[in-house]
């Protein structure tokens, strides 16, 4: 969790500027996603709130049973976390 936030805080995903259209959810959402991955991580894209708006989420090692949810534009991360089974 602590790095999980911690690497969000470095990462200058939610810094971008948000253009209708040009950049916008899914685009922050697919930066992060790809950062994450650059930085040897897996950050997933999910579209949300009834195919409205794209969000992230993550696995945390040795916490299978839970997914973080994440939203890019703002560093925010769910807690708690959204239980699996
Ligand atoms: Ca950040």
């Amino acid at each position: 969790m602590e790095e999980l936030t911690e690497w969000l805080s470095q990462d200058d995903t939610d810094s971008m500027t948000y253009i209708p259209d040009t950049f916008d959810c899914d685009d922050f959402a697919i930066r992060l996603a790809q950062n994450a991955a650059a930085d040897g991580y897996f950050i997933g894209v999910f579209l949300a709130e009834d195919g409205r708006h794209f969000k992230n989420f993550a696995y945390i090692e040795g916490k299978a049973d839970v997914i973080y949810l994440i939203e890019p534009q703002l560093d925010w991360v769910s807690i708690p976390p959204m239980r699996l089974g």
